[in-house]
């Protein structure tokens, strides 16, 4: 009898450490999240269309990143591959978008169909 508290004291005491072990993987799993998350949100380049330019012209990033070009005239414009088929939108109103993730590294000019002397370039290394 005299040893059943020493072992509810140890029970107390392994359970306590353990969860505060669990407590704190949690948090590092956490972190690798957030970090995963803001990286993913670095890989994303933002292209506007205004004023019958693509802004900027020519966007320069890594391979498994991403570009979403946005319309902001309210005449609509597209965003299509000068040559190839990797890039190709459908005509876009005021305020939509369209997206591409490029996976292989190479130079990828596109133009405006309705428009063709917009013209802008996306370089993939
Ligand atoms: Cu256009």
């Amino acid at each position: 009898m005299g040893k059943f508290p020493i072992i509810v004291a140890i029970v107390v005491l392994v359970v306590g450490i353990i969860s505060v072990a669990i407590f704190y993987m949690n948090d590092n799993v956490e972190i690798h999240e957030e970090i995963s998350f803001e990286s993913t949100e670095l890989g994303i380049y933002k292209v506007n269309i205004q004023n019958f330019d693509y802004s900027p012209r020519e966007v320069r990033i890594q391979r498994g990143e991403s570009v979403v070009w946005t319309n902001k005239d309210s005449v609509g414009h597209t965003v299509t591959s000068s040559s190839g088929n990797e890039i190709d939108s459908p005509l876009l109103g005021l305020g939509q978008n369209y997206s591409k993730t490029f996976t292989e590294a190479g130079e990828y000019s596109y133009y405006c169909s309705p428009h063709p002397n917009m013209q802008g370039k996306v370089i993939v290394s």
